[in-house]
């Protein structure tokens, strides 16, 4: 069991993949070239993605985005470990876990466009909507998976939030009670060392993130965040705990926010060069492509063809979501409640009097 072996208060990682790409051969997971490849292709899709999706915002065609960029790793791996039965409770920086865990590009673009059509990712696609709100998730993945227990499911639910994320006070509700009634679930903690401009060292005096698992009554294990292969195995592990009644487990994914917090946020006011550059000399894609190439399954000219072939997939996407029917003043304020409350009903009446449109 890794778990036994990476005791978070030590402070010990879990790294398969090293910075340079080379692999540790004994913790090497088992997974077919298909798979392998499949992750790759969405790591990159996720990077050109988010590169597009910030010149889109600049261009006025966005509303507000918030880049994955050196999170790739710590998003595809641990969706890599799922399958189709089990659902997916995200925050809001993890492009690439939705699309590992199979929602269509042009969905989520939508979303961050203004549109709540953008959360639906269609029929089987398990993956909630997202959860601004900071750590508002965790109660309810948490409940989820309860569910999923009490009506014998097979399903477990992989739960996202930050660093930032584990001081709400829903962090403790959400994990104490997982604890005591054996949830399956697994609570994935994406360390990228901010939030928004508080530093880590600022957001807990623990070590590690990792070792609050501990205090709850479950694992928890620190893992390289730029290493996709650590992340899925790690992953897999704590889905077979919970899908054979074991309960949850809290995975620390130790990586780092490349780019700035959201397109409204300058990262160079708070946060050095040489930080950036050290983490730089750690992305997570270029440690992948490494091991691929040296494993023989990839190379330059696969490289290009497949740059080349997302980013015309992503220009399709684009299209697809800018083609899409913009939604109605009802639209926006039909999506909060099931039955509009009257303080919610004035506004509205508001805004369309505001717009010259007729009273509802
Ligand atoms: C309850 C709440 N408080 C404050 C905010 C404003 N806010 C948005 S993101 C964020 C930081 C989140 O940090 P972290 O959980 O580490 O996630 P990251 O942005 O690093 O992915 C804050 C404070 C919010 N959205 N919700
Ligand atoms: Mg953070």
């Amino acid at each position: 069991m890794l778990v036994d072996d990476y005791d978070p208060l030590k402070g010990k990682m879990l790294q398969i993949l090293d910075k340079d790409g080379n692999v540790d051969s004994a913790l090497e997971p088992k997974i077919d070239d298909k798979r392998l490849l499949e992750a790759y292709r969405i790591m990159l899709l996720t990077r050109i993605a988010d590169e597009k999706s910030i010149r889109m915002q600049r261009q006025g065609r966005l509303g507000a985005y918030p880049p994955s960029k050196g999170q790739e790793a710590s998003q595809v791996g641990p969706a890599m470990a799922l399958g189709n039965e089990d659902w997916m409770v995200w925050a809001f920086r993890e492009l690439g876990a939705l699309l590992m865990h199979g929602a269509p590009l042009w969905r989520t673009m939508l979303y961050w466009m203004g549109n709540e059509e953008g959360s639906n990712y269609g029929e089987g696609i398990r993956i909630t909507p997202s959860s601004v709100p900071v750590g508002s998730q965790i109660p309810h993945a948490v409940g989820m998976s309860f569910a999923s227990k009490y009506r014998n499911e097979k399903g477990v639910t992989l739960c996202f939030f930050g660093d930032g994320g584990s001081s709400e006070g829903d962090f403790h509700e959400g994990l104490n009670f997982a604890g005591v009634m054996r949830t399956p679930t697994i609570f994935l903690c994406q360390n990228n060392q901010w939030a928004i401009s508080l530093p880590r060292e600022l957001q807990t005096a623990s070590k590690t993130i990792a070792q609050k698992a501990l205090s709850y009554g479950f694992p928890g294990i620190l893992v390289d965040g730029n290493d996709v292969l650590a992340l899925y195995s790690a992953t897999k592990e704590a889905v077979e705990r919970a899908r054979r009644g074991d309960g949850p487990t809290l995975i620390e994914s130790f990586t780092y926010r490349l780019s700035d917090h959201t397109t409204s946020d300058d990262a160079t006011r708070y946060r050095t060069e040489q930080e950036l550059k050290y983490w730089n000399e750690r992305d997570p894609i270029d440690r992948f492509r490494t091991y691929l190439i040296r494993k023989g399954i990839w190379d330059d000219a696969k490289e290009r063809a497949l740059a080349a072939e997302l980013n015309q997939f992503v220009e399709g996407e684009v299209k697809r979501a800018e083609d899409f029917a913009k939604p109605t003043l009802d639209d926006v304020f039909g999506h909060t409640y099931a039955e509009m409350p009257d303080s919610l009903r004035s506004q509205l009446e508001f805004h369309r009097r505001d717009l010259g449109l007729k009273e509802g």
